[in-house]
């Protein structure tokens, strides 16, 4: 018998409790126009703003929720700001991942103390209506994971921020939660970012996927996924591996021009219903696997809910392991450059990655790839 999911992340270490993903946040070339795609195509409701309107002067943030996914898109308003040169070395992308604590001080001393680089002293924001405390360090690449303590905050986001009143409300798609979030890593940095959530953050590693596993002839790749105590926080590893073909995860960094987020994966309790607004709102997904992968479907994962005609038309993935099932489909990257895309997923009771699909998938990336003349 394989551990349940539940026995693998009772190994955590509890130093460092986290409550979940408290939002993520981009650094992008034009912030007033990200926010107006995320709220069109995926169906983001505005919630905050910080700006020079709210006597921010050097940059725009524009704040998107959907239930319990919050976005944050944030510009610099000038050329010599380290969001500008983020922007210029990476292209949009994912600056910071951040984790709600009940004490971002004692996160910050605890991760500190036990190896991690500092990106922020704990500061304490406080207005009328309330406080938060936020604490900072450095993950893979430049990418941040910051700490946010908000437990008597009753405004808008943070202290800064003001209530968005937009008369444009596009309705929401179905998206719930964060699922996990993705990094890739460079050739042989795989041991040590593991280690380094294990020792630093206290995560477990609770499955793993060598190229052998993953494939010879696809997009090769290996892949390490850790988790936080209650199984809240998942955060995938990925790193190149040597194929007959470019890896997807070094095209990434040879894009990203250095280590980031790849995906952040966003779940639903509808995913026929989702990927169907989606798809009409104009979000791009990977083309559909060819008509074996349905053909056999029956077969590989058994008897589900959906109708088997609904999940290939729409081209949604569905993988089985012990404890259940999950569909899941990926959007082609959002930003000119192939870097960062999004996963739509839908858990039935599995608690793992759809390693059943990697081939089908792999094969999808690999054509775009192909058109992208990365391969
Ligand atoms: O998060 C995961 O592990 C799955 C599968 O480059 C996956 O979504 C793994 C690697 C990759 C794309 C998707
Ligand atoms: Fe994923």
């Amino acid at each position: 018998m394989q551990p349940t999911f539940a026995e693998k992340i009772a190994g955590a270490k509890d130093f460092l409790p986290i409550n979940g993903t408290d939002h993520i946040e981009f650094y992008v070339g034009n912030a007033k126009q990200a926010a107006h795609y995320y709220k069109t195509a995926f169906g983001f409701q505005s919630e905050a703003y910080a700006g020079p309107e709210t006597g921010v002067r050097d940059r725009a943030s524009y704040v998107l929720r959907q239930h319990k996914i919050r976005l944050v898109l944030t510009t610099a308003l000038h050329s010599d700001h380290p969001i500008a040169e983020h922007v210029r070395k990476h292209g949009d992308g994912v600056k910071v991942l951040a984790l709600w604590v009940d004490d971002a001080t004692r996160a910050f001393a605890e991760t500190t103390k036990r190896g991690a680089k500092p990106y922020q002293e704990p500061r304490v924001m406080a207005d009328a209506r309330g406080r938060v405390v936020t604490s900072g360090i450095y993950t893979y690449g430049e990418t941040v994971h910051l700490f946010v303590e908000r437990k008597d905050y009753h405004g808008a986001f943070m202290p800064g921020y003001e209530p968005w009143e937009s008369n444009y409300q596009p309705s929401e798609t179905g998206l719930l939660y964060i699922d996990h979030c993705v990094g890739n890593v460079g050739w042989n940095r795989m041991d040590e970012t593991v280690q380094w959530y294990q020792d630093v953050m206290g995560f477990v590693n609770i499955l793993s996927f060598d190229d052998k596993q993953i494939n010879t002839e696809y997009s090769a790749l290996m892949s390490k996924v850790m988790s936080n105590g209650n199984g809240y926080v998942k955060f995938p590893i990925n790193e190149p591996a040597e194929g007959r073909k470019k890896s997807q995860i070094e095209e990434y960094l040879e894009y990203y021009e250095g280590e980031g987020v790849q995906h952040a994966a966003l779940t639903t309790t509808n995913i026929l219903e989702t990927v169907k607004a989606l798809k009409d709102r104009g979000v791009e997904f990977l083309g559909a696997p060819p008509d074996a992968y349905y053909d056999m479907l029956p077969e590989r994962v058994g008897d589900i809910d959906e109708e088997l005609a609904a999940i290939r038309r729409l081209g949604i993935l569905v993988d089985r392991d012990e404890e259940g099932y999950l569909l899941q489909i990926f959007t082609k990257p959002v930003e000119d450059r192939p870097t960062l895309f999004f996963e739509i997923i839908q858990r039935k009771g599995a608690q793992s990655f759809g390693a059943g699909n990697f081939k089908a998938l792999f094969e999808a990336i690999e054509r775009e790839q192909e058109r992208r003349g990365n391969l």
